[in-house]
């Protein structure tokens, strides 16, 4: 099944010059890159967009985080997205994501872990709306 899935390109990410990298292995893959933009979210937008992680220990640590520099969003189209590219993304936390995993790769830290990814279509559709806002 074609489908559309969302990235983001967490700040980590952008400040370790990964952006080209990343997005390179989505093409390489044989993605469709359908729409790329570089944005900062403030802490109303990201409290949103992480809404249901709001009673979570590490939430304020990620609301920090994630709205400490800017990110790239990436809309991705193409077989079975969202499935594929939470495989190449990796587990949440990049110290125990495989080798060949973008995390496994490029990342060290449980919150700090370089990119975000939709999990599902209804996620994908809530993600997309609330960055359009932004
Ligand atoms: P994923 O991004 O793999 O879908 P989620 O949705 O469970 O992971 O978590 C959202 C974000 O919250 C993660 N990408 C990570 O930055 C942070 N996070 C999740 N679990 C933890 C944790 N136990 N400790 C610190 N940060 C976490």
């Amino acid at each position: 099944m074609t489908d559309k899935t969302l990235i983001l390109i967490k700040p980590d990410g952008v400040k370790k010059r990964h952006i080209g990298d990343i997005i390179s292995r989505f093409e390489e893959r044989g993605f469709n890159i359908l729409h790329v933009r570089m944005l900062t979210m403030n802490s109303d937008q990201a409290s949103d967009f992480y809404s249901i992680h709001k009673e979570k220990p590490f939430f304020s640590e990620l609301i920090d985080y994630i709205t400490s520099g800017p990110i790239v969003q990436v809309v991705l189209e193409g077989n079975s997205a969202i499935e594929v590219v939470r495989q190449m993304v990796g587990a949440t936390n990049s110290l125990k994501a495989a080798s060949g995993t973008i995390r496994g790769d490029f990342g060290l830290s449980h919150t700090e872990n370089v990119i975000h990814a939709s999990d599902s279509v209804d996620s994908f559709e809530r993600e997309f709306n609330i960055l359009s806002n932004i």
